[in-house]
């Protein structure tokens, strides 16, 4: 289900055909280290065993992509240099470096250039944020991939600390004092400090929970929205809310209570395994016009609704504010629900929540027995609500 780089869009169509609403993220690393891999089994629905017949990277590639927030995701070739770029490097908000963990003969090499790169952007633009995918991690055996894992980020910090910062030209950088100490101690610890390290494979969902923590790196709504997510989380008696991009499953935003990293991959997991099978049991409608750019359908399940999200009284039609998804909506459609058993105590339910984001509630089954329509009726607030943050975005 990718939704496709020519008709991305968005609800206003002067905006289509203008890549400049869009966040941009440039991923970059050693040839072959699974860029485009890690680019196209979450963004393109390309299926990982596909992964060993994608062909070299020739040029620059973007991809497109609709999401809470719109991005184009730079695909970079081999041996690209960063005088290759056709825009200035500050027209990004993210940089994604991509590592094989598994070539430990050349790591070295590989972490130098992504640190010489960092430097370069970091000094233009302090603000774009840098991730490193620390990828292929399932080759390894586990003892040895956090060996490997922690030797990386110490390499990378140490190549920070020693760059030769007074040898760069000063005239490019010059809102900096590279002659001064504390200058350079101050972007050595903001280097050090804001790299984040993801483990990622193509073959399980450290992947997707990697590119969540990219995409929620450049949501400003962010605390808007988590906190919306806490206060329905509170209300209903669940014990965790999460906030899913549907095409890619990558996990938007969460209520981030008790939250670890094994509850996001489980219900990650949970989410694509389900969402493997929808394909079973939806009647897919086609939307009178597309809201958002992807397939012109919408997937809506017959059973299992209460039906009461039709809480569109407040009808935008009437002013000329660009159109939301929420004006293909009919609000007396019903949306897909879904609703697990998982232990004896614990139940996972999902809605759609718009035609691309779905919300996923851990929750005690007795909660569930119990509440569900408490639970529905409070859904339709935080719809609400984060349609709200949306509109003014
Ligand atoms: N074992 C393993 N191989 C991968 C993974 N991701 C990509 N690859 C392999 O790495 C090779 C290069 O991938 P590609 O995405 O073309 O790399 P790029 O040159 O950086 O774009 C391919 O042969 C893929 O099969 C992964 O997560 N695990
Ligand atoms: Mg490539």
């Amino acid at each position: 289900m990718a939704r496709s780089t020519s008709q991305a869009g968005e609800s206003s169509r002067s905006r289509k055909d203008d890549d400049s609403h869009r966040q941009k993220i440039l991923v970059l690393g050693w040839r072959k280290a699974g860029k485009t891999s890690c680019i196209k089994t979450v963004f393109q629905g390309i299926p990982a065993k596909e992964v060993p017949y994608f062909g070299v990277t020739q040029k620059i590639e973007k991809i497109n992509y609709d999401s809470i927030v719109p991005i184009q995701i730079w695909d970079t070739p081999s041996n690209f240099e960063l005088d290759q770029l056709e825009v200035p490097v500050n027209t990004f908000s993210a940089v994604v470096y991509v590592l094989d963990m598994q070539q430990d003969d050349s790591y070295h090499e590989s972490i130098l250039k992504f640190v010489h790169l960092m430097i370069r952007i970091h000094l233009i633009n302090p603000n774009i944020k840098f991730h490193m995918f620390i990828h292929k991690s399932e080759v390894l055996s586990e003892d040895y991939r956090g060996e490997n894992y922690a030797e990386i980020q110490r390499t990378t910090s140490e190549e920070i600390e020693d760059f030769p910062y007074k040898s760069l030209p000063s005239q490019q950088y010059s809102n900096w004092d590279l002659e001064d100490q504390q200058t350079i101690s101050l972007i050595i610890n903001n280097l050090i400090s804001d790299i984040r390290y993801s483990m990622t494979s193509v073959h399980d969902v450290t992947l997707k929970d990697a590119w969540s923590r990219v995409l929620q790196g450049g949501m400003e709504m962010l605390p808007a929205v988590e906190s919306l997510l806490l206060d329905f989380t509170s209300h209903s008696s669940a014990d965790n809310t999460f906030l899913f991009d549907i095409n890619s499953g990558v996990i938007l935003a969460t209520d981030n209570r008790h939250r670890t990293d094994d509850l996001s991959e489980q219900v990650t997991e949970y989410l694509s395994s389900f969402l493997a099978f929808r394909d079973l049991y939806k009647h897919v409608k086609r939307l009178k016009s597309p809201s958002n750019g992807e397939a012109e359908t919408v997937t809506k399940e017959e059973t299992n609704v209460d039906g009461n999200e039709g809480e569109d009284e407040d009808d935008e039609d009437d002013n000329d504010e660009p159109r939301g998804w929420w004006d293909d909506e009919d609000p007396d459609e019903q949306w897909m629900t879904q609703s697990t058993r998982l232990m004896p105590n614990t139940t996972l339910a999902l809605w759609q929540f718009t035609p691309y984001l779905a919300l996923v509630v851990l929750l005690r089954t007795e909660t569930w027995q119990a509440r569900r329509g408490t639970i529905e009726y409070n859904l339709t607030f935080l719809r609400q609500g984060v349609r709200e943050i949306l509109s003014v975005v």
